[in-house]
């Protein structure tokens, strides 16, 4: 940390000693799993740094954001269009949910049987160790998973919440719902900020959303190459501080690292020899600090090529059009982007099977790990479509239901070790 941030976080009303214990973790977290790593691009040094401020200096940013009058936004999911948090000049951005500390806190709110993202950001809340809460005006749900939907009827009563609703099938009718969600959520933005939203700073919201993407998407496209110039780690990580990191500055700084990556391809220059098994990672989102798969993955022996994944490509796919020349307009654009994600809450959600395959294919991945969170009933259940379509197209694949604990680090590693092997037979 570049300087003393305890009276900050005092301020913000934080428990000092728990947020404390927190950082620790994390750092030791950190330096274990990212510091240990060979021939990183040099331009990952600005995501140690960003990780090292994660809770200090971005948060400072924030509070002299809001002092300036503007507003933050705190959300959980990619349906909430950042474009529209941009349009007003609010600056949005992603929740903690990636830790366990809070469980026994969250728990006396929900049943144990609750996905750890849930109890994650509950016991984040409630705990006052996540100074996003404390530093946000407003926090935005939506009602995808069952568990987010009921846990937002109890949240309400504790953060000045505001929920969005989902439609949960691809027709007409859904996109009808979508925009009608969309619409009042851009009038209740303009009420909280007091900004009025128009063709032009709307237009600017799309464009600051789309270069972010596009930069993102410059970086996981590069990790076709064998060797792949970074790995599923430090890829992961860029992912992860999209969500928290000031858009332009962390665009800018994807860019550097994406023209670092291709310099890196063209001289042949990988994190790894060219026959390291290659793997894409699909399913559940992974939330700062929610490295543990990723890590078992890369030091068994192969290196993650891609992520199909809300932290991941279900972010940066398909850009917004900014043709339009009524607010209107520009809403169905952006109902056009947001409606094609294809998240497992959605049913029928053949377009995520098929968008796997085409992963797996595109990257050249030697097999994908499918990753759900224990009590995800979304993806678990979906893992058995995603079982079939990859067994048609002779993808190999390893099924990993897991949570935020440790406990199952040992049969993790056997399994994952077991898979490398296979595949590189
Ligand atoms: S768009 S994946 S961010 S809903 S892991 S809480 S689904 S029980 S996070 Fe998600 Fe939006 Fe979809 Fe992405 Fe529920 Fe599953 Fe828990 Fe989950």
């Amino acid at each position: 940390m570049s300087q003393d941030w305890a009276p900050m976080w005092k301020e913000l009303g934080l428990d000092l000693k728990a947020h404390d214990e927190l950082l620790n973790v994390l750092g030791k977290f950190y330096n274990d799993i990212f510091m240990s790593q060979k021939d990183r691009p040099q331009g990952m040094q600005y995501f140690d740094f960003v990780m090292s401020e994660v809770h200090g200096l971005r948060i400072k940013e924030l509070l002299d954001a809001k002092a300036q009058s503007r507003k933050v936004i705190a959300t959980f999911c990619l349906y909430i269009p950042e474009e529209i948090a941009l349009a007003t000049n609010a600056v949005q951005v992603g929740l903690c949910g990636g830790a366990e500390m809070g469980f026994n806190i969250a728990e006396k709110y929900l049943p144990r049987n609750t996905c750890s993202l849930i109890k994650s950001f509950f016991g984040f809340s409630e705990a006052k160790i996540c100074p996003y809460f404390e530093a946000s005006d407003l926090v935005v749900g939506e009602n995808t998973c069952d568990g987010k939907k009921k846990a937002y009827e109890i949240f309400k009563d504790l953060r000045n919440l505001y929920v969005m609703d989902m439609p949960n099938m691809k027709h007409e009718k859904g996109r009808e719902l979508l925009k009608s969600e969309y619409i009042k959520y851009l009038q209740m933005m303009e009420k909280l900020t007091g900004k009025k939203i128009t063709v032009e700073s709307l237009k600017k919201g799309i464009h600051i959303a789309n270069e972010k993407r596009k930069a993102i998407g410059r970086v996981m496209d590069l990790r076709k190459h064998n060797p792949t110039p970074i790995s599923g780690k430090d890829a992961l990580l860029i992912n992860q501080v999209a969500f928290y990191d000031d858009p332009l500055r962390f665009t800018d700084s994807v860019n550097k690292i994406a023209d670092e990556c291709e310099k890196r391809v063209k001289n042949k220059i990988g994190v790894v020899s060219k026959e390291t098994p290659r793997i894409l990672v699909s399913g559940c989102p992974m939330a700062v600090p929610n490295w543990k798969v990723p890590h078992v993955i890369e030091t068994n022996g192969a290196v993650i090529v891609g992520e199909e994944s809300c932290v991941g490509m279900r972010n940066i796919r398909n850009l917004v059009s900014d043709k339009g020349n009524t607010v209107e307009q520009l809403v169905d654009n952006l109902v056009d982007r947001y409606f094609k994600i294809d998240c497992a809450i959605f049913t029928p959600n053949k377009d995520r099977l098929d968008h796997i395959v085409q992963m797996a294919k595109d990257l050249k991945a030697d097999g994908v790990v499918h990753y759900s969170l224990q009590f995800c009933t979304p993806y678990n259940t979906e893992s058995h479509l995603v079982e079939n379509t990859l067994q048609k197209a002779k993808i190999p694949l390893l099924k990993i239901e897991t949570d935020y604990s440790m406990e199952d680090m040992g049969q993790l590693n056997t399994r994952v070790q077991a898979f490398v092997e296979m595949i590189k037979k």
